[in-house]
């Protein structure tokens, strides 16, 4: 929203990375009245060490007892979910990613958030068609292995529903990070860029535009400039390695960096090259932002820079009591990669600048931390992202300042979680 300048001088306002380490140590040094993060083997009496269990006794299972692994049974209650009373009905509908539970960068396929229209369209590959037509010198059609014989590419980017963080507009609302910002996810696409696809139909020199459709039974469509297509846009057959799950877009998706989810058509069955937009119903009576005046912004493409804490957070209570405490979250920008990030625990009034750890991608997620220890004392956590072009996430205030309280897409602003003497949190709004 607002421009990095006047912001971008607050380093000082922040400790510098080494006094954050060097902080870190003299609170380590510290810890013996606050608690150390393992306990001391000498006081023994540690069963779980000193007994044999089961899982010492006995054999395992074998090798090919799964022959696609599956998570722990520990692990069963990190999954997908929705908001019951979101949607009429889950065929056109939405659930959430549950960023509590994850770290690192990369979300596993079987817990990206998913967002249909139609229900999940199921497609044989071989039954697949891609086709490229209108302002064009040859109308292609392309099958699933003409598609795999252009060169590919890997990227690692964010998707968001320009719809997250939608029902946080005017104040909070759902209780957890996995309902306030869980449509995103964040995977490695294989595929072809368009660019090379387009090239091989051959543009016009009057070719402005281009039309995605899906092949479910929604028939999305988007209207996308060219400029943007023949920039980074992929078409992409796999996410993490293998080929993309149904509810991704089986067996091909397009892949727009950076702008929004609803841009991103699943099951890609075709791209129709015009020389203005097609105005479809995706791009004005949806993914179009009511502002106060009753006028809309119209093409607001591109996801702006965000963050949020993942841990502690409402689902996702601090269970160890005082001392070293990991606050932990996520950044991103559909401008480019982020330069830094803040966090305050006094709801904004100070701020100190996050660890950002793990590789830093252009238009992918981002994870930080803040290493602290925790006096018990109740915590207002906020998280505040700079990107590489100097975009700071703004508060909800100054969010609604200039886009009014009619919106429901494109909310990145600061989310606040109130974390209680006990460990447990809630969703507020400190704005
Ligand atoms: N064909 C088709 N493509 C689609 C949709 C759809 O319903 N049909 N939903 C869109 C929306 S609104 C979003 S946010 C993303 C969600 O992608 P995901 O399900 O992989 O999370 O897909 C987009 N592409
Ligand atoms: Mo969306």
């Amino acid at each position: 929203m607002s421009k990095g300048s006047g912001v971008k001088g607050t380093d000082e306002t922040g400790p510098s990375r080494r006094q954050l380490l060097m902080g870190g140590l003299a609170a380590g040094a510290g810890l013996a009245a606050g608690g150390l993060a393992a306990r001391s083997a000498a006081a023994g009496g540690e069963k779980l060490i000193t007994e044999i269990q089961d899982w010492n006794r006995y054999l395992g299972p074998g090798v090919d007892e799964q022959p696609y692994g599956a998570p722990s049974a520990h692990e069963s209650h990190v999954v997908r979910r929705n908001v019951a009373w979101l949607t009429a009905d889950p065929k056109s509908s939405v659930n959430f990613t549950p960023l509590h539970e994850l770290d690192g960068i990369i979300t596993p396929n079987g817990l990206c958030f998913e967002r249909h229209h139609g229900g999940i369209a199921e497609i044989a590959p071989a039954d697949h068609r891609l086709m490229i037509h209108g302002l064009v010198e040859t109308p292609l059609v392309f099958t699933m292995e003409d598609l795999r014989r252009f060169p590919r590419e890997n990227h690692v980017y964010f998707l968001e529903c320009a719809a997250n963080s939608g029902m946080e507009w005017r104040g909070a609302q759902l209780n957890g990070c996995q309902y306030t910002h869980g449509m995103v996810h964040c995977v490695m696409y294989t595929g072809v860029r368009l660019q090379h696809l387009l090239e091989e139909a051959g543009l016009r020199t009057n070719a402005r535009w281009l039309l995605a459709e899906g092949a479910d039974a929604s028939a999305m469509t988007r209207s996308i400039p060219l400029e943007k297509a023949l920039d980074d846009c992929l078409v992409a057959f796999s996410m993490n390695g293998e080929a993309l799950r149904p509810e991704q877009g089986y067996p091909l998706r397009l892949v727009v960096p950076g702008w929004e989810g609803n841009m991103w058509l699943k099951w890609l069955r075709r791209l129709e090259v015009g020389d203005q937009p097609w105005h479809q119903r995706e791009e004005t009576s949806k993914y179009t932002d009511l502002l106060a005046d009753g006028t809309a912004r119209r093409f607001t493409w591109q996801m702006d820079v965000k963050s949020v804490i993942t841990s502690p957070s409402p689902q996702k209570p601090v269970t160890h009591g005082r001392g070293p405490l990991v606050v932990s979250g996520l950044a991103w920008s559909g401008g480019g990669r982020i330069a830094r990030v803040d966090v305050s625990i006094d709801g904004g009034r100070n701020w100190r600048t996050a660890r950002l750890d793990g590789p830093s991608f252009t238009k992918a997620l981002h994870r930080f931390y803040l290493d602290l220890d925790w006096d018990g004392s109740e915590l207002l956590l906020q998280s505040r992202a700079i990107d590489e072009h100097g975009f700071v996430q703004p508060t909800k205030n100054e969010l609604r300042a200039v886009r009014g309280e009619n919106s429901i897409y494109h909310n990145n602003g600061i989310q606040t979680w109130h974390v209680k003497a006990d460990g447990t949190s809630e969703n507020v709004e400190v704005s």
